[in-house]
């Protein structure tokens, strides 16, 4: 056993933002256990609690090595004492018994297949509870009133619940990206989300489109969501969510492929190349979430970094704008709070996301080390 005197404590500045976080994690163990806290806490509506295990599982992350010994821990920030009993359990009994009681719940393993119904969030899947519904056949059988979306994902849940992989990302890639074009030429597109941290699975894929000329931008996801409709709507079908960033392109599974209509889909979207990728990954189309956002290039910048994530990373940034610096962060724009000035001078301006890093007086941290 390690001597208590010979272990060097960790240490990690205080906001996610601050801190550089690939994705090799040294401590799964600890941070799926934390994750798991989080998601229950956040699927019972206690997001507070909720954000507190993800700060303390981000900043586990974010250690070069395994914690073997509490006294690492010592002085590091966002660990609280709930998370450190967690924690001390695992590297005491190998498990927590918190996490285990938690995964095995009733209560947890419903919400948990309820909302991953896509369009059912934690407040539909907690009244359906109580009325009895755990399960997708409690809910086929109830007469339940579904809404569009939640009809789609009923019908394509396990497709959707199924991680989409970067190969199929990147054929997505090319039917939007298709779509794009045709609509509008000179549109750009990048993929944002976890893919561009350097994720190879996802549970959706997050493209952030724009046009070099500010405003020609305007009209342009109706245009794009009319053409994917008329060119796809016989293998495939196209959602439109509530929020008006989220499109949902499923692809509907075809188990046979015709010659014919292999050629025209081919024909339609893809050149050789990544089309013939979907079809090696097994033959079939399958539902996958699609998320699209338009952005005007005078706010592109900050829609980059603000689709990129990780989501507590979003956060943190957002925390560390408003409490370090007096500014606000969002996904359109920087604003500085503190200047008084004509309401224009208080919006700070940016054409890349190294720019808004400075603004922020943060050193700049690549996408693939945002794995908060
Ligand atoms: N985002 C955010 N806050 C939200 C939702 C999204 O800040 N409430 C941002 C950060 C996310 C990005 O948008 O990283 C994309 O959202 P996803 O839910 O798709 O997250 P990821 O792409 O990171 O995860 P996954 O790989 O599972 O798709
Ligand atoms: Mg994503």
């Amino acid at each position: 056993a390690v001597n208590d005197s010979e272990v060097t404590p960790f240490s990690v500045p205080g906001y996610a933002c601050q801190r550089r976080c690939t994705l090799e994690n040294h401590n799964a163990v600890l941070t799926d256990a934390l994750s798991l806290l989080a998601e229950n806490a956040e699927l019972s509506d206690e997001d507070g609690r909720g954000v507190a295990f993800r700060r303390a599982a981000a900043v586990l992350k974010a250690l070069p090595s395994a914690v073997t010994n509490m006294s690492q821990l010592t002085g590091l920030p966002c660990l609280g004492g709930h998370s450190l009993r967690v924690i001390k359990d695992i590297l005491e009994n190998g498990t927590s018994s918190e996490v285990e009681s938690t995964k095995e719940s009733e209560r947890f393993k419903a919400l948990k297949v309820l909302t991953g119904i896509f369009g059912v969030g934690s407040k539909t899947a907690d009244r359906w509870i109580r009325e009895g519904i755990h399960n997708l056949q409690q809910l086929r059988d109830s007469g339940q009133t579904l809404n569009r979306a939640q009809q789609a994902g009923l019908e394509h849940y396990d497709d959707i619940k199924q991680p989409v992989s970067l190969a199929e990302a990147e054929a997505i890639r090319g039917i939007v990206g298709r779509a794009v074009a045709s609509v509008s030429p000179e549109a750009q597109i990048v993929l944002t989300g976890g893919f561009r941290r350097g994720k190879l699975t996802g549970h959706d894929v997050d493209f952030l489109i724009t046009h070099p000329e500010e405003g020609s931008e305007v009209g342009l996801m109706p245009k794009l969501v009319s053409w994917l409709e008329s060119r796809v709507s016989f293998y495939a079908a196209l959602l439109i969510s509530k929020q008006p960033k989220m499109i949902v392109v499923m692809f509907k599974s075809i188990v046979t492929f015709s010659k014919i209509l292999l050629n025209v889909i081919s024909g339609i979207f893809l050149y050789g190349q990544k089309f013939r990728a979907v079809l090696e990954m097994g033959g079939r189309w399958r539902a996958v979430r699609v998320d699209l956002v338009v952005s005007p290039i005078s706010q592109f910048a900050f829609a980059l970094l603000g689709w990129t994530g990780s989501k507590l990373f979003e956060r943190e940034l957002r925390r560390w704008a408003g409490h370090e610096k007096g500014m606000s962060l969002s996904s359109h724009a920087l604003y500085d709070n503190k200047q008084l000035s004509c309401l224009q001078g208080r919006y700070i301006r940016a054409s890349s996301e190294e720019e808004i890093f400075a603004h922020l007086g943060l050193e700049f941290i690549p996408p693939n080390e945002r794995n908060a």
